[in-house]
């Protein structure tokens, strides 16, 4: 592809590229990239994936395109031959907020690498208008407001299909946009595809409260990323979505089967369906549906066809993801499917002898994981230990049943971005070092062999530095917090929840702040980073995050401890503050309750990008730590196994270990007189009790051990050498979680494109 800025910018503009401005020329751009995407093929095949997910968290696409296209450097330099920063057009890109946390962001991932090795795939899922909320802080608390992001953005083309849904009582027409997901060094692409209403009405936002009037759902429907569940209307608006968006999805399926030559019993051969997480699992009863219904197929045919084609991946074990519905609930939202439901309920009882602990629909409840096992060929878990704890504990019954469907596909994450793209300096560095071959192979295990090479060492250094000093700029000017150049960088950023323990590095710092009180000053500046957005409906996880933003108030007004720790809560931390801030860390935080995270993902992007991993046994930490080897990771904490028994044998006193001195000081600090003061004293008071009586995720079980490990992960920093092979090491063995591995076994194992 050959680009000429300058012809372009006179052609459309009559003006010299210098004079544009930098919004001008961010559009100009993805104008550019749009038109060349669409004179691209599709990746061809006969049998072709369809990964359906109620979230894609994909981020901005400029960047990432040019890189794609081969074009960036080239970009890069006519733009700065007129006087312009590429950088600078970037940030001028409109984030789309497609998506909440993990899951989205791995499926965005998925859809680069299935793109990048050419396999014929699509993304399939809801267009909303406003996306996850804009998080800001208004008296150290998190307020939401409506992000929407339609209007300003440029990748979405209109396509040609459409379809009609029926929902009990009423009838929508959708339509359908699709996002063109280029590959890496590919003349071919893939699509994004994103069902919208026909009859949406943007006037209707923001609104909190929902109304079922159907001529209302008919404009409202996909407004939102899926609301708020928190009760009972915000559930059922999610099955409307949810029935929406399988729908949708099913008609596609046939339709372009169809077209490239099935007779529709030959589906399988057409067809495979991912289903990411519980979200989509309706597409199992409406493919039956529509083979039946519309097709003119027997009922057990057409759950034959459909057993072949659909396979399941299950992204937590926490109990919010496997979703149950009410069967009265999807009696409302798409009767026909309710009939189907339970029709798909008694063959299954009629097959494996009515054994209600694997039922799908038991006491009037539907439980969407269990017909996704039943009915779907194939389940995974994201990480080996993950995958384990489905197999032997959560899922046991399943895995008795079916031990073939099983199978581990730990995540990855995709090199394209998360180091081409967020870190120019380490990928120059690679490609001195190494070549440029591991853009293709993401292999970096060649830079082992420079772990005692000084110079090479010294340029990772610089690298690093260079990284911190795009962080630093980027937190001035988004967040008006100035970074120590000196400072050590130690980040924990991901949805705030409290199994991932944002409240155990919240003690620690007050652990910290009472050391340093005590005169124990630290060799170097220590700057703690948080980013993440937790559900409006989550209370305890509002009051995580009023508490850190206390902390970093009051240690920020503390002349003592000031000038050697500080605390940073990033605000709307979402793809775009990610790619700032993980190349420049440090530490690497990852300390979930062991046996609760089901692999995480930020992990692997900040090993990608040479920070030390502290850690918990949890996810996929437990194979980052085998990799790397001890010398190179800092573990610590109750191992997945006890913590399993603690819950089994309720027998974790929380109470007991808040009465612990060391500890009690610590909690207690969370409600001292000052703080409540100065914050929100419910707030305050309710996490102090939440943690001294609950404490449900553990923390206080292992903070102890916590502070230990942390202490010696500061004091090592200061042996440089060492830190800096560690970090080598770290970099080195990361390519074991290049998303183009991941993809490679799903579709050997499972796809088969
Ligand atoms: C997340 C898991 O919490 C995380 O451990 C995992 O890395 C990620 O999925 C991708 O597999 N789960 C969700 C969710 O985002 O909504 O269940």
């Amino acid at each position: 592809m050959k680009i000429d800025l300058e012809a372009r910018s006179q052609e459309k503009f009559g003006r010299p590229l210098a004079e544009l401005d930098d919004t001008t020329i961010c559009t100009m751009l993805e104008d550019i990239v749009r038109e060349h995407a669409a004179t691209m093929p599709l990746n061809e095949g006969k049998r072709r994936l369809y990964y359906l997910s109620a979230e894609f968290l994909i981020g901005r696409l400029l960047t990432n395109n040019l890189i794609e296209l081969g074009v960036y450097d080239d970009v890069k330099a006519q733009l700065a031959a007129a006087g312009h920063d590429l950088g600078a057009v970037e940030e001028r890109e409109v984030e789309p907020s497609l998506g909440n946390g993990g899951l989205g962001r791995l499926a965005a991932c998925f859809l680069d690498s299935i793109a990048t090795l050419g396999l014929p795939g699509d993304g399939v899922g809801l267009n909303y208008h406003y996306g996850l909320f804009h998080q800001r802080f208004v008296d150290l608390q998190q307020a939401a407001e409506p992000d929407g992001w339609l209007d300003r953005q440029d990748w979405l083309v209109k396509d040609e299909k459409a379809y009609t849904v029926e929902f009990g009582g009423f009838t929508v027409k959708s339509r359908l946009y699709d996002i063109d997901v280029l590959g890496y060094g590919r003349t071919t692409k893939n699509r994004l595809r994103l069902f919208d209403l026909e009859s949406v009405d943007d006037s209707l936002v923001p609104v909190n409260s929902i109304d079922f009037d159907k001529g209302e759902l008919a404009k409202n429907l996909t407004l939102f990323l899926y609301p708020d569940d928190s009760d009972d209307a915000g559930r059922l608006l999610r099955v409307y979505q949810e029935y929406f968006m399988v729908s949708n999805a099913a008609q596609l399926i046939l339709d372009e089967a169809v077209e490239r030559g099935s007779n529709l019993h030959d589906l399988p051969d057409y067809a495979v369906v991912q289903i990411n997480d519980t979200h989509p699992s309706m597409v199992i009863p409406e493919l039956v549906r529509l083979l039946v219904d519309v097709h003119g197929f027997e009922f057990d045919e057409a759950v034959s066809v459909v057993r072949r084609m659909v396979a399941y991946t299950n992204h937590t074990i926490l109990a919010e993801a496997l979703e149950k519905w009410p069967l009265e609930s999807l009696k409302t939202v798409a009767p026909r499917i309710a009939e189907i439901v339970v029709k798909l309920d008694e063959l299954e009882r009629a097959e494996n002898g009515s054994n209600d602990a694997v039922a799908i629909v038991r006491d009037g409840v539907v439980h969407m994981a269990h017909m996704a096992i039943h009915y779907g060929f194939s389940i995974n878990g994201v990480a080996a230990l993950h995958t384990k704890i489905l197999e032997d504990t959560e899922l046991h019954p399943f895995y008795e049943l079916y031990p073939e469907k099983f199978s581990n596909k730990t995540n990855g994450i995709t090199f394209r971005r998360w180091i081409m793209d967020a870190n120019p300096a380490l990928s120059g560095v690679l490609d001195d070092v190494l070549g440029t071959d591991w853009r293709t192979s993401c292999d970096l295990s060649g830079l082992l062999a420079f772990k005692d090479d000084d110079a090479v060492l010294a340029r990772l250094d610089d690298a690093k530095s260079e990284a911190k000093a795009g962080m630093r700029e980027f937190l001035w000017e988004t967040q008006g917090v100035r970074i120590p150049e000196d400072a050590i960088i130690d980040v924990q950023v991901k949805r705030i929840h409290e199994y991932k323990r944002q409240q155990m590095l919240a003690l620690y710092i007050i652990w910290k702040y009472l050391d340093i009180k005590n005169g124990n000053i630290p060799a170097r500046p220590l700057t703690i980073i948080f980013g993440g957005k937790a559900a409006p409906a989550y209370t305890i996880a509002q009051d995580i995050i009023h508490l850190i933003l206390l902390l970093s108030r009051w240690i920020a007004a503390d002349p003592v401890v000031s000038p050697h720790l500080q605390v940073v809560m990033i605000e709307n931390y979402n793809v775009s503050a990610a790619e700032r801030v993980i190349p420049a860390a440090d530490i690497s935080e990852q300390i979930s309750l062991a046996s609760k995270e089901a692999s995480g993902t930020s992990n692997m992007k900040f090993m990608l990008n040479g920070a030390v991993t502290l850690c918990t046994l949890d996810g996929a930490n437990v194979e980052i730590a085998d990799l790397v080897g001890d010398e190179n990771i800092y573990t610590f904490g109750t191992s997945s196994k006890e913590v399993e028994r603690l819950y089994a044998e309720h027998a974790y006193d929380a109470h007991a270990h808040y009465l612990r001195p060391g500890v009690k000081l610590l909690v207690d600090f969370i409600a001292n007189p000052a703080f409540l003061a100065l914050g929100n004293a419910e707030r305050l008071h309710r996490l102090h009790d939440d943690m001294a009586w609950k404490d449900w995720f553990m923390a206080l079980l292992d903070i102890e051990e916590y502070i230990q490990k942390k202490e010696q992960v500061l004091a090592d920093y200061e042996n440089r050498d060492a830190w800096r092979k560690k970090s080598l090491v770290n970099i080195a063995k990361a390519g074991a979680f290049s998303s183009d591995r991941t993809i490679r076994q799903y579709n050997e194992d499972i796809w088969h494109l």
